[in-house]
């Protein structure tokens, strides 16, 4: 008997206290809508809105409805009740501007007038005398943003007494690239396989389609490429069509269309056609077929992303064409049904000089010769998503072409799965650099949101990060950083302190002494990475094809570009790619002041300065020290900082999910593992050409050079 009521007990022990140890996961991403703790806001909160009036019947307008059951119900409890008429104060009106005869009592014209097709008004005022919070736009999409947009300032402990937010994407493309493969896995992935279960679909809809609607729509993300760009042809047939618009369906009620990669010789990979030629006829009809059946089952189907003559992937060039004969081909074909073509500028061949350079050789000519549907999509380094790159020097080169920036959230060069990295700072840098192209203050934020050229079709993409694994990204804080993209691409003058700040308060605690550390962590996250994987503009120097880890001494790859000696060409005068005229003169791509900065030894920063020149190893840096000692001090910087973070997470236990905090604890100490890694193995191999001595203060390496080399992955994730 007594051993029955142990059990029983240890079951109800279990059920209670399993809603701690299991609770949360981080499944829920930034829709946490946690119960308000703090008990003064609670009851503000209660008092500003005792219950909520939708108006209008729309899928969308029902997801809205559907948003503020759950979100108001759950953080101020269940006596939250729905309504349909205004016959008290305290109500939240929500409706689109000028359909609803409520709103329209609202002085609001001027300010919904601001906010286009997307932007949303959150406003406190009173219509018959009493009080209401009104949450409004011009179209339904805009009212579902405003309504997200509130009910996360709830999570983030806003104060809502007097709202007065009046907000609207600077961008109209945000879309999220997934390089998800038919099969399930995912290139580049580090979350597990891919969200979409291509076999079960169309019919079997997985609730987490739908919170993955939900969480984008929060962000504001409009767009979502489905597959890999390295493109299996047969995501094009009507197999694979019919799964796509099951998707679809459920996305566009959250505002999200679909595009799809397409591979540029499907028409004869899928055996339709002899060849893939943009002059033949044949072709282009095939592809005005292929986009008639598209859109005869997703009738706003957003159109294609096409990787060409990249990396072993067709293109027009296999016919003696340019990139733009190839865009234009795909652009006429989705031009009545106004698709649009996402045409990537990562194009390069094995064996050029400089890599760096090729994208805007082959590009910048061909400024103003694609069609108006076109949108040149261009990584936000010249070479391919380093830990630091200075920014492509195509932004502000193309003034006649759209563009989109396409910046990597999956962190293939940042410490992949296993790292803590919140991107808002890197992504920052790049927006933030100043371009020149039309004097001071051209920054790539204002190429990139139109302003500078005036281009009305404008974008920002980002490759994901989301995963089938049970918090979407592996790495909770792999969250922040789809968080930050989207948030950027609706305002890029956000700053990463904003962001970071926003997303703890919803993923971890409102209070002080959580947001406060883990801010601080978050911040200075990236440039650990760079300090210990590639300090001083090195770049380029990961384990062969996985890139996991560190192999500065790949030079064994039948590609030149592929090793990493091509890029950090250390020797024993120095180390560093000269790109000044007297190298590869990559810096003559930049505007003059951007160029001639870049060029001189004496202001290139040091933090780009092996990325721009070749320098001798006793050359002495702004800092005073050596290049070699001042290598390895960033490499231990590096190393110590991480150290930091396992210290401050440290702090935390007890303050937020445990669960949650012991997942990153342990990632943590894989981290601290790999930073001491890549120290060991660079410093050990860079020495074998400067063949200097580790000044004091730099840990000793554990193992010889030739362990490191030894050492490799074949199982490491995202490599397909
Ligand atoms: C590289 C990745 C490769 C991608 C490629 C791309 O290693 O897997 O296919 O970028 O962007 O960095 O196309």
């Amino acid at each position: 008997m007594k051993k029955i009521f142990a059990l029983v007990g240890t079951v109800i022990l279990l059920a209670v206290t399993g809603s701690a140890a299991f609770a949360r996961e981080g499944y829920k991403l930034w829709l946490r809508y946690e119960r308000v703790s703090n008990l003064q806001r609670l009851r503000e909160y209660r008092e500003s809105i005792s219950a909520f009036l939708v108006e209008g019947n729309s899928p969308t307008m029902n997801a809205a409805k559907h948003e503020l059951r759950l979100g108001l119900r759950s953080m101020l409890g269940e006596g939250i009740s729905e309504t349909d008429k205004l016959n008290r104060s305290g109500v939240l009106v929500v409706g689109r501007y000028g359909t609803s005869s409520l709103l329209s009592r609202l002085d609001l014209h001027s300010k919904v007038e601001k906010v286009g097709s997307e932007g949303f008004v959150i406003l406190s005022g009173s219509i018959q005398g009493k009080k209401v919070i009104a949450i409004t736009g011009n179209t339904d999409i805009g009212v579902l943003y405003g309504v997200f947009r509130f009910l996360m300032m709830m999570e983030q402990d806003k104060d809502i007494a007097n709202l007065d937010v009046v907000s609207y994407p600077r961008i109209r493309l945000r879309m999220l690239d997934h390089w998800d493969n038919l099969n399930g896995t995912v290139e580049r992935g580090y979350a597990g396989f891919s969200i979409w279960d291509w076999h079960t679909l169309p019919i079997y809809i997985k609730p987490r389609y739908i919170d993955y609607a939900r969480a984008n729509a929060a962000i504001g993300i409009n767009g979502t490429v489905l597959n890999n760009v390295n493109a299996d042809p047969r995501i094009l047939t009507h197999h694979y069509l019919v799964k796509v618009a099951a998707l679809a369906d459920v996305f566009r009620p959250y505002g999200i269309k679909v595009y799809l990669c397409a591979n540029f010789d499907a028409p004869i990979l899928l055996g339709e056609l002899k060849t893939a030629n943009p002059l033949d006829k044949q072709v282009q009809k095939w592809w005005d077929d292929k986009a008639k059946e598209i859109y005869s089952l997703i009738p706003d189907f957003g159109g294609f992303l096409v990787k060409a003559n990249s990396e072993g992937q067709p293109g027009p060039s296999d016919y003696g064409l340019t990139q733009a004969d190839g865009a234009n081909l795909l652009a006429r074909a989705l031009k009545p049904y106004e698709g649009i073509v996402m045409w990537r500028a990562f194009v390069y061949t094995y064996n050029a000089k400089d890599r760096a350079k090729q994208a805007y050789n082959i590009f910048k000519p061909l400024d103003g010769k694609f069609d108006d549907n076109v949108l040149l999509q261009i990584k936000n380094g010249p070479l391919d998503f380093q830990p630091r790159e200075p920014f492509s020097p195509l932004f502000g080169a193309m003034p006649k072409t759209n563009l989109i920036m396409e910046f990597q959230i999956t962190m293939e060069y940042l410490g992949q799965g296993t790292s803590t990295v919140f991107l808002a700072p890197l992504f920052r840098e790049t927006l933030n650099s100043d371009t020149y192209a039309k004097g001071k203050g051209s920054t790539v934020a204002k190429v990139i949101d139109g302003k500078l050229d005036g281009n009305t079709l404008t974008g920002m993409a980002g490759v994901s990060n989301i995963g089938a694994d049970r918090d979407w990204t592996g790495n909770i804080f792999g969250q922040s950083s789809w968080y930050a993209f989207g948030r950027l691409a609706w305002n890029p003058n956000l700053t990463s302190k904003e962001i970071a700040d926003e997303w703890i308060r919803m993923t971890f605690s409102n209070k002080r002494d959580v947001v406060d550390p883990v801010d601080g962590m978050m911040l200075q996250s990236r440039e650990n990475v760079v300090n210990y994987m590639d300090p001083l503009g090195l770049n380029m120097i990961f384990g062969y094809n996985n890139h996991y880890g560190p192999g500065p001494w790949v030079d064994f790859s039948p590609h030149p570009d592929w090793n990493s000696t091509y890029y950090h060409r250390a020797d024993s005068a120095g180390i560093g790619f000269d790109r000044t005229s007297t190298g590869s003169d990559a810096v003559s791509q930049y505007f003059p002041p951007v160029a001639d900065s870049l060029a001189s030894l004496k202001t290139c920063p040091d933090r780009l300065l092996l990325w721009f020149h070749h320098v001798p190893w006793n050359y002495r840096l702004k800092t005073d020290n050596t290049l070699w000692d001042q290598m390895c001090y960033d490499y231990q910087a590096g190393v110590d900082s991480v150290r930091e973070m396992q210290k401050t997470w440290n702090s935390l236990k007890g303050k937020i999910d445990n669960e949650e905090w012991n997942n990153e604890r342990m990632l943590l100490e894989i981290q601290e593992h790999e930073a001491v890694w890549w120290r060991n193995a660079c410093l050990l191999y860079f020495q074998t050409f400067s063949k200097m001595p580790f000044p004091e203060g730099i840990g000793k390496p554990d193992h010889t050079l030739k362990y490191y080399e030894s050492l490799n992955f074949p199982n490491a994730p995202g490599t397909w």
